[in-house]
């Protein structure tokens, strides 16, 4: 077979897939069962699907396409530079002009010092870099028993070995041996599931608090840097009660523990800053970047690094690198990417009328009567599904079990809506006019009142305790 084109019938297209394409995060004996939804093409906020189906993307492919689908400019500028210089790297001293004027744009926008950017293909790729990074940079400071890295339990930071570790899904860990040595784990800032009897704001604190107690334990000498998104972002939209940063950010102050942000899902806009670590006032020593950063149109991520880390790592040889840091394509769709956002401010669009608008409904949901929690930062949100939200109950049935329901529903109603567990997620793309959010508010409604309909009548609204 020469040609795989849109125009097979879709059950020939899942039958080739479920027979040669091995998918991320998927069971694939399940998926041979169903078959894969086909997307076709996709404009604007709206994906076609092989049955015609529009649906609306409430989840920018995945946390991605911030600038909307179908800009004619970034495959121009693809194109023009697939032309020009279609590849050439950046190692043994050579570089060229795309990945220079992406540099420099970076440097531009990131806050404060955080003026050098080491380039990946990938959030994975550059969460490694920054492993090594870290500990090079103790390394060459003289102190290279800093090796430790503090991270925390449901943090997503990428799926290779290192990043994979880095993270903290136990799910990734039981399999193919992570984590590595030398990663250590605290507890997430989840009040809704994990806050107990405690106010938000004493549970923040106590959860920030266990940075503290680790390095303690581990000793101060032994801890290289702490990781975490500002967001956490795959592991369900969590954010940390308003104690949480300021502690966390005084706690790395007074170790001189270097702060890695994870800003992979949450630059770009995403919070209504350029980066989460301005929405939380954090200053971190490096944030991990990709997604957004090119709006999912070409792969590309990267770490930006503080003039002082960049300095100490300078000082000697890095033996690190990836065939396609710097990749021209993917540096001239990024910078065609962020020359968008700047000229038609898609941030302050977001800040000023995009977030306070989906703020309002999206915590109206809270009336309804599956819904506990709601939250949202910028354009990313979520909903705790729960049987009892005066109790925060979570439910009798296996985790995941009613979220998953829940984003069958949303399909079958042209939503794109996640579940993470038994919380929801969306993170659609920044542009969504303030009719798409009402849109999308409509059918994730509707999705709601079928799941609680189907939970009634399946006996599943009952609570765990
Ligand atoms: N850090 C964060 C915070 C991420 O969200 C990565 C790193 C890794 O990036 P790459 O480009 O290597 O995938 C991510 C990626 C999900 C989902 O199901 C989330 C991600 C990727 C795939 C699925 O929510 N986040």
């Amino acid at each position: 077979m020469n040609q795989i084109t849109n125009h097979l019938p879709t059950a020939e297209l899942q039958a080739l897939d479920a027979a040669h394409h091995m998918h991320p995060f998927t069971s694939n004996s399940e998926l041979s069962e169903k078959g894969a939804r086909v997307i076709t093409r996709a404009d604007g906020v709206t994906l076609t699907d092989s049955e015609g189906n529009q649906i609306l993307d409430a989840m920018a492919g995945l946390w991605c396409v911030n600038i909307g689908y179908g800009r004619d400019e970034l495959a121009e500028a693809a194109a023009r530079q697939m032309r020009e210089l279609p590849y050439y790297n950046t190692f043994f001293q050579t570089t060229h002009v795309p990945a220079i004027a992406l540099a420099n744009k970076l440097a531009e926008l990131a806050p404060g010092d955080l003026n050098h950017v080491f380039f990946a293909g990938s959030g994975s790729e550059a969460n490694d870099t920054n492993l090594r990074m870290v500990r090079q940079y103790w390394n060459l400071k003289g102190k290279p028993e800093k090796s430790v890295i503090i991270s925390r339990w449901n943090a997503y930071h990428g799926s290779s070995v290192g990043s994979g570790s880095l993270g903290g899904m136990k799910g990734m860990h039981a399999q193919g041996g992570m984590p590595i040595p030398d990663i250590h784990h605290i507890d997430q800032p989840d009040w809704w599931s994990e806050g107990g009897d405690m106010s938000p704001e004493d549970f923040g604190l106590e959860r920030a608090q266990q940075l503290e107690e680790a390095i303690l334990e581990l000793g101060e000498d032994r801890v290289a840097a702490f990781i975490a998104e500002p967001v956490q972002g795959a592991g369900g939209v969590i954010i940390a009660p308003d104690t949480y940063w300021p502690e966390i950010q005084r706690i790395c102050d007074k170790y001189e523990i270097l702060l890695i942000a994870d800003e992979v899902i949450c630059g770009f806009g995403r919070t209504g800053n350029w980066f989460g670590s301005q929405t939380m006032n954090i200053r971190p020593d490096i944030m991990t970047i990709a997604k957004g950063l090119s709006s999912g149109y070409a792969p590309i991520g990267g770490s930006m690094v503080s003039d002082e880390v960049a300095s100490v790592i300078g000082s000697d040889e890095f033996n690190h690198g990836y065939t396609y840091s710097g990749h021209p394509v993917a540096c001239a769709v990024a910078l065609e990417n962020l020359r968008i956002m700047e000229e038609e401010n898609v941030v302050g669009y977001v800040r000023d009328v995009a977030a306070p608008y989906l703020k309002e409904k999206w915590e109206s949901l809270t009336d309804h009567p599956l819904v506990g929690e709601a939250k949202i930062s910028g354009m990313m949100a979520s909903i705790a599904l729960t049987p009892s939200e005066n109790t925060r109950a979570k439910f009798a049935s296996d985790a995941g079990t009613v979220g998953y329901i829940c984003r069958e529903f949303c399909f079958g109603n042209n939503l794109i809506m996640r579940h993470v567990g038994d919380r929801m997620v969306i993170s659609p793309p920044l542009v969504l006019t303030t009719d798409e959010i009402d849109t999308l508010i409509e059918r994730a409604r509707k999705s709601l009142d079928q799941c609680y309909a189907k939970l009634k009548e399946d006996g599943l609204l009952v609570a765990a305790f």
